[in-house]
């Protein structure tokens, strides 16, 4: 476990969301995006994927622990329509912003509980945070996606992205990171998905991107997209990054998402270095990146 990791982790999540951003939603959304998908300075933005992420980030570091109450402020404090956020997940935001509870604002737009894939997006934080508390780390990614996912099958998303992330920072073994991360996983749409996921990485089959999105899925379901981006992670891990973004882009639909997931587990296991450096230096807030993470570290070495 290393602060390269911990940095590769955080900017390739970064750089897999802002990188995707441009291929995701129907024809409105890439036309806003064409619009607002680069600062005033010229760099590339990132989407609610990489804003959450932070959030958890800093409430972690200057919590020292994992704070829901202080979570939800900062979700809800950090929330701007130009994000990209999910439609009930601004919502419920909104909601919290105006003094609602989180434990009932978190149904008020779903009654079940949102199954996206929001609270999937951030838990690699999670992951690197409770890499060497391994037994807490289901309980702590549940918790930090439930403060906007209820439903149970948004919390196994967190689940299996946190673990896969936790268990890269220790192994560069495919097969043994997904049976691992599997091992938390208990609902049907989950371990069916990882189940195919690990015959496929243990024979060595490269299913193209259109039989990988038919199988597992790419939509905005964290039943639809998790394990699609831990399996794509696995499967390029010793392969460049840029190759990984590319067959995220050809799986298509929910393409930051994905990105953003596979790129955290795919800096966790390569590292800061590894991750293509004229994309990096064209991305917006680095050094805050950077910085969330080396905190992060620091809480944890
Ligand atoms: O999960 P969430 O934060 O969305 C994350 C996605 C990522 O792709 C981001 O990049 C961003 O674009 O949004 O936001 P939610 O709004 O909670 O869930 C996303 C969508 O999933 C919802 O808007 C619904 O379309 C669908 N959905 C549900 N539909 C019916 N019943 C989620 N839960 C339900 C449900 O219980
Ligand atoms: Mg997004
Ligand atoms: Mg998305």
């Amino acid at each position: 476990m290393s602060l390269a990791q911990f940095e590769g982790c955080l900017l390739g999540l970064a750089l897999g969301d802002a990188l995707g951003a441009p291929h995701e939603g129907g024809i409105v959304e890439r036309l806003v995006w064409r619009l607002i998908g680069a600062t005033v300075q010229g760099q590339m933005r990132w989407t609610d994927d990489t804003q959450m992420a932070l959030d958890i980030a800093e409430s972690l570091a200057v919590q020292g622990a994992l704070d829901a109450d202080d979570l939800a402020r900062r979700f809800a404090a950090s929330y701007r329509w130009s994000r990209g956020y999910g439609p009930g997940v601004a919502r419920l935001l909104r909601r919290v912003a105006r003094g609602a509870d989180w434990r009932e604002a978190n149904r008020s737009v779903f009654p079940e509980g949102s199954f996206g894939n929001g609270g999937a997006m951030r838990a690699p934080v999670i992951g690197l945070y409770y890499a060497h508390r391994f037994a807490e780390l289901a309980d702590a990614a549940r918790l930090s996606a439930s403060i906007t996912h209820a439903h149970p099958l948004g919390q196994e998303g967190a689940v299996l992205v946190a673990s896969a992330t936790a268990l890269a920072l220790g192994t560069r073994n495919p097969l043994e990171i997904v049976r691992a991360a599997a091992a938390h996983c208990a609902l049907q749409p989950f371990v069916l998905r990882l189940r195919t996921a690990e015959q496929w990485l243990q024979e060595g089959s490269e299913p193209d991107a259109s039989s990988v999105a038919r199988h597992f899925g790419n939509g905005i379901a964290a039943s639809t997209s998790c394990v699609t981006a831990v399996y794509i992670a696995l499967r390029f891990m010793d392969r460049p990054f840029v190759d990984m973004q590319r067959f995220c882009v050809d799986v298509g639909g929910d393409v930051d998402t994905i990105g953003a997931m596979a790129g955290a587990v795919w800096g966790a296991a390569n590292g800061v270095a590894a991750l293509p450096q004229h994309q990096l230096a064209q991305l917006e807030q680095g050094g805050r990146l950077k910085a969330a993470a080396a905190a992060l570290y620091a809480g944890v070495a």
